[in-house]
């Protein structure tokens, strides 16, 4: 009997909030420690061990620390690329903790001469171990068309970070069939964040889900992080799904439409909640008749949810909405977008003249910037900020 363990999307170093980038790493501790215990005899990591290609320093002495516990238990580690850590430049930090001896990227292909990609398999035992890493904007979905090998094994695995059209449902993502997949009896996926488990014939195709949610939704959907322990005995597969609850997590949901009096509603919804410890996520809905989103006092609610003892409050107001305002302008058909603007700017001044009114054409352009695909949220700020700075000409202020 082999047992094995499958972990993915650990994406280490995510969060920007202290308390939730402590967990999502805790959560990989939890897991590194049920293998050791468990005495697993190997690990497989599809793909996102890390956040970003270039993680931070604190966070990749701390993975060292975790890779070192199973290098100790001589647990072997075979891993993939994810969308994640994955560069163009081909380069990462997995390269470095493979070099360390603590891993085993399993990526290994030779490209054919009729333009067919010919995989390499890793051994462990008698078990053959495949892999094809993650691109950016799922990239690799074309390259899986040509990917083929021979599965003559006697148990064989195929990693990959991509998602199959079973998973999908209505999100507009690239995603390939399985049954399009060269045959293996243990599809070790990773990607798309749900727990997904699934036999047919031979083949079990298997996503452990993440080690710790990544998102406000991924938080109210999920809970908390799981991953796959698999017991294969002969052509037998067992699989457990293993979760890390760490902390509870409680989903505020309330409706309210006046930006006015909404402060002291949530309040007091929230004073009726045993909140101790908990990852508090409060979703407002609903259409505001009355007031703005800005007329809701957050900084308010966070104090007041700080003394009753939460452990991390995040807040969305994504499915907020503004009563439709009604804007009485003439329409210019044949006219572009820049034109119209720059219109209805001069006409703004002139009703209403300031000094400010010489930087809004600036602004608009400023605000206009959009965040490149593979930037960091803090970075595009920076950037947009600094702008702003530079328009308004704060330098120096703040
Ligand atoms: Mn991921």
């Amino acid at each position: 009997m082999v047992k094995f363990a499958h972990l993915s999307d650990c994406h280490l170093g995510s969060w920007r909030q202290g308390e939730l980038q402590d967990l999502n790493f805790k959560s990989f501790q939890v897991a590194v420690r049920n293998c050791v215990e468990e005495k697993v005899d190997f690990v497989l990591i599809s793909g996102d061990l890390f956040d970003s290609a270039y993680p931070p320093i604190e966070i990749l002495k701390e993975s060292f620390a975790e890779f070192k516990k199973l290098h100790d238990a001589k647990i072997p580690v075979y891993l993939i690329a994810g969308s994640h850590d994955f560069s163009a430049s081909g380069k990462t930090f997995l390269d470095v903790l493979e070099k360390a001896g603590f891993c085993k990227n399993v990526e290994d292909w030779e490209m054919q001469e009729d333009g067919r990609r010919k995989l390499k398999p890793t051994f462990h035992g008698d078990i053959a171990i495949y892999g094809y890493p993650g691109r950016k904007s799922g990239m690799e979905v074309e390259d899986l068309s040509s990917v083929y090998f021979e599965s003559m094994h006697q148990f064989t695995i195929f990693m990959i970070h991509t998602t199959i059209k079973d998973v999908v449902g209505t999100i507009p993502m690239e995603s390939v069939e399985k049954e399009k997949l060269p045959l293996a009896n243990y599809y070790a996926m990773g990607h798309i964040h749900q727990i997904f488990d699934v036999q047919e014939s031979n083949c079990r195709f298997v996503y452990p889900g993440p080690i710790f949610p990544n998102n406000f939704q991924e938080l109210s959907d999920l809970q908390c992080g799981s991953f796959h322990m698999v017991e294969v005995n002969g052509p037998d597969i067992k699989t457990r799904s293993i979760k890390i609850p760490l902390k509870e997590v409680v989903t505020v949901n309330i409706v309210i439409d006046n930006g006015l009096t909404a402060t002291q509603e949530i309040i007091s919804e929230l004073d009726k909640l045993n909140l101790r410890d908990k990852i508090v996520l409060l979703k407002l809905r609903g259409t505001l008749v009355q007031g703005k989103t800005g007329d809701i006092r957050f900084n308010e609610i966070e104090e007041f949810v700080l003394k009753k003892g939460v452990s991390v409050f995040l807040r969305n107001i994504s499915a907020l909405k503004l009563q439709e305002l009604e804007f009485e302008m003439e329409s210019f058909p044949t006219d572009n977008p820049q034109n119209i603007e720059k219109r209805i700017m001069d006409e703004y001044s002139k009703k209403n003249p300031a000094d400010f009114n010489k930087y809004l054409s600036q602004l608009m352009m400023a605000l206009s910037l959009e965040k490149n695909e593979d930037e960091k949220s803090i970075v595009y700020e920076d950037r947009l900020l600094s702008e702003l700075k530079n328009i308004l000409e704060l330098e120096g202020i703040l």
